[in-house]
């Protein structure tokens, strides 16, 4: 077990490398590239793919303290049992929920969109949740399998910062974790929620939680 403090907001955020564990909230092809979910809802994909060399390094980092990682997707199931139908059927897409699409049916389990990218693919040992809603919490076994390792204290990343990151952070928080968000791992389609998010969680001394940059988390002593 190693103690280590990042040089935080809206202060120190101090852990044990032993009951800690990363979150990357869905790096999956379906928001980070062309084709995919994010696109079909108009969105400018390219807003994402740039956090992609900082989530790398803050994976890598991770992994070298032994740190438990843990993967999300957003995701259903073929037959779209866990898709309601006031999610499925929101808004003017181009192409729902469940429809094909350029990298197989949108958003559900086992096609190529759902995949997380290459460059993150979990590796042995780490964990992957399969989630039908924004937060990572609801209809997993995240909670379980977190309690099962007595983690305390979760670092996050991924995609998109105002939606299924914050909503994941604000789980997390009731549920008891102290939580630190990395804002140069996270992102969103649009920049201003990006920082009305970061801003928001850390506000009123850490309402929701802590927040620093990948060099700050890196420099953790
Ligand atoms: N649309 C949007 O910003 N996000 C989502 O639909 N899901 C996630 O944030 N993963």
């Amino acid at each position: 077990m190693t103690t280590c403090t990042i040089a935080a907001l809206p202060g120190p955020f101090e852990f044990d490398t032993a009951t800690t564990a990363l979150v990357i909230i869905d790096m999956q092809r379906d928001f980070i590239e062309p084709g995919g979910f994010g696109a079909a809802l108009g969105n400018d994909v390219t807003q994402l793919s740039n956090i992609v060399p900082t989530v790398q390094a803050l994976l890598a980092w991770a992994r070298g303290l032994g740190i438990l990682v843990v993967h999300t997707r957003e995701s259903h199931a073929p037959d779209l049992s866990d898709c309601p139908d006031a999610k499925r059927l929101r808004g003017e897409p181009n192409i729902r929920i469940g429809d094909p699409g350029p990298m197989g049916r949108i958003l559900i389990r086992g096609e190529p969109g759902n995949a997380i990218i290459a460059e993150l693919a979990p590796v042995a040992g780490e964990i992957v949740i399969d989630k039908p809603g924004k937060g990572a919490f609801y209809a997993t076994r995240l909670g379980e399998n977190l309690a099962e390792r007595s983690i305390t204290h979760l670092l996050f990343a991924g995609v998109t910062t105002e939606v299924c990151v914050q909503t994941s952070m604000r789980e997390a928080n009731d549920r008891g974790y102290a939580c630190l968000l990395v804002t140069d791992a996270t992102a969103s389609y649009f920049p201003a929620f990006w920082q009305s998010t970061v801003d928001m969680l850390a506000s009123q001394g850490g309402i929701i939680g802590w927040t620093a940059p990948f060099a700050a988390v890196r420099g953790a002593d």
